[in-house]
């Protein structure tokens, strides 16, 4: 019953690793796109040609080309959008961009204006990918709670009969302790009854002698 109470817990935990498959990705220009044809190709020129993140999500644009190229959102035929903007990007440099609204934004490169590509910005609450099955708590992890709370109570059960030696003993040294205080108890009368015999005493010799 407690592992009922326990699931929402587990799914909060879980839930954020729902949408880590679009948290961060990252975008290159295809090999020699610094010449036009690339955007002949299936691949494209940025590559991958069309990706999706989500709000917060980041955007690595990494120049692994050659040539300088820029990420700049808008199009080659209307220009820049203003949402973005590498500006010229040498090779073997990046740069992040984090969307914080849900959008299609596509970008191309000043350079090489045949050079275009698509990044799709969903939201997390709504219109973003619905979490896999996969993404919730496998029966792994389920396996992992049953064993902790198997562990937990393995130690409760020990500290009970830890706490029963311990009130057993505890009786015992009461036991004892009554004891005790029986023969304190036993010694005192003994010691008053000696009191009273030697007062006996004396006052038997104080009439002795007063008697002579
Ligand atoms: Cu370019």
């Amino acid at each position: 019953m407690k592992l009922l109470y326990l699931t929402p817990l587990l799914l909060l935990v879980f839930a954020p690793q729902a949408f880590a498959d679009y948290s961060e990705v990252t975008i290159v220009p295809a090999a020699g796109s610094g010449a036009p044809e690339c955007e002949e190709t299936a691949d494209g020129c940025y590559i991958p040609s069309t990706v999706t993140v989500d709000v917060g999500g980041v955007v690595i644009m990494s120049n692994t080309d050659t040539a300088a190229h820029t990420f700049t959102s808008g199009t080659a035929a209307d220009g820049p959008s203003g949402k973005f903007d590498t500006g010229l990007v040498m090779a073997g440099n990046s740069f992040e961009w984090s969307p914080d609204t849900v959008g299609e934004y596509p970008y191309f490169c000043m350079v090489h204006p045949w050079m275009e590509g698509l990044i799709v910005v969903k939201g997390e609450s709504n219109g973003g990918d619905q979490p896999d099955e996969q993404d919730y708590p496998t029966d792994d992890n389920t396996n992992n709670d049953n064993s902790e709370i198997e562990k937990l109570r393995n130690e409760i059960s020990q500290l009970k009969s830890e706490n029963t030696n311990l009130k057993a003993d505890n009786r015992k040294l009461s036991n004892q302790n009554n004891q005790f205080q029986n023969t304190i108890q036993d010694l005192q009368q003994q010691v008053t009854d000696l009191n009273a015999i030697l007062m006996e005493q004396v006052k038997v010799i104080y009439e002795w002698i007063t008697s002579r």
